[in-house]
């Protein structure tokens, strides 16, 4: 091959898929971990990948989705940072007939013709999750103070694992949500609105942190205020990626809800099918676990994140 002249249109004689994709940024382990395995899944599928870094703005996605509408890819693919606002781009993509799949996060429009599938975790499930491990561990107790570290305002995983934890601490009325903003997904912004938190509430009982990052930010400035993160405050995290499994094994974290990143292989098995027009469920749940530290200690030499 390659001795035939190139043709005009898209594709060009050859059935090479081009996606392009759209990342929130690089905020947390679980991001990075997700990037990667969406390039190492995209090079085994021989699918073409454009890739871009939205560093945590809608606009910088946008943009970047219509780019990729400009330079007609086979199929989009994207993880909306926040839920709300999406409609008008993906018209665009769908008017020029480029297929596009929501990776990891959901929007919230009602136009479900919009997208062709939607690939990610149940957020609202993994709230319920460490909201069920809290409501169990506060038996007998009078008190229970938890203060909430939230990811970022309007993003799906903030909106659902915030949901799903008040529902499942409904439960038992002890357990009081004090205080609750948002650390926006980061390590940084998890340890300064704890420091914030700490100055500000004298009895803390526990931390509920949307991810893995906030809630190692969290410890930090728990042991700078002289308290024992995991034992004078109890620690509950999303996401399971290593630096949270190894906390959660010496004991610093109590209890991770876990939150699959590597959704690559999946994705590009969709993309494959949306590209050729097969039909595909609206909607592919990924499946997760849940760490205590003493199952911590046998998970943390597997863990591949
Ligand atoms: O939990 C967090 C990341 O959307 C599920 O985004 C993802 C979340 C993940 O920043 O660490």
């Amino acid at each position: 091959g390659g001795d035939s002249a190139a043709s005009g249109g898209g594709g060009a004689g050859n059935d090479t898929i081009t996606m392009g994709f759209a990342q929130v940024g690089a905020e947390s382990g679980w991001r990075t971990a997700n990037t990667k395995s969406v390039q190492e899944s995209a090079k085994e599928a021989g699918i073409d990948l454009k890739f871009s870094d939205g560093q945590q703005k809608q606009e910088n996605q946008i943009k970047a989705i219509r780019s990729y509408i400009q330079q007609k890819v086979d199929v989009i693919a994207f993880s909306p940072v926040v839920e709300t606002g999406w409609d008008a781009v993906l018209l665009e993509a769908k008017r020029a007939n480029i297929p596009v799949i929501l990776t990891d996060r959901a929007v919230d429009s009602e136009d479900t013709s919009l997208y062709k599938t939607f690939l990610g975790s149940d957020f609202v499930a993994e709230g319920k999750k460490a909201g069920e491990w809290l409501v169990e561990e506060s038996q007998g107790k009078s008190e229970v103070n938890v203060v909430e570290l939230q990811g970022t305002t309007g993003a799906a995983p903030a909106i659902d694992r915030k949901q799903g934890f008040a529902d499942a601490t409904k439960a038992a009325p002890q357990i009081k949500v004090i205080a609750s903003q948002t650390g926006d997904f980061t390590r940084s912004g998890g340890k300064q609105v704890m420091e914030a938190f700490l100055k500000s509430n004298p009895k803390i009982d526990v931390v509920y942190a949307h991810n893995d990052d906030m809630g190692l930010g969290a410890i930090e400035a728990i042991e700078a205020a002289g308290k024992k993160p995991g034992v004078d405050i109890k620690i509950i995290t999303v996401d399971a990626v290593h630096d949270g499994v190894q906390a959660l094994a010496d004991g610093k974290i109590n209890y991770i809800v876990e939150c699959n990143p590597l959704l690559g292989p999946q994705l590009m098995d969709l993309a494959k099918k949306v590209v050729k027009g097969e039909q595909v469920p609206q909607r592919v749940v990924t499946e997760e676990t849940t760490f205590t530290q003493e199952q911590a200690k046998t998970e943390l030499p597997n863990r591949k994140y």
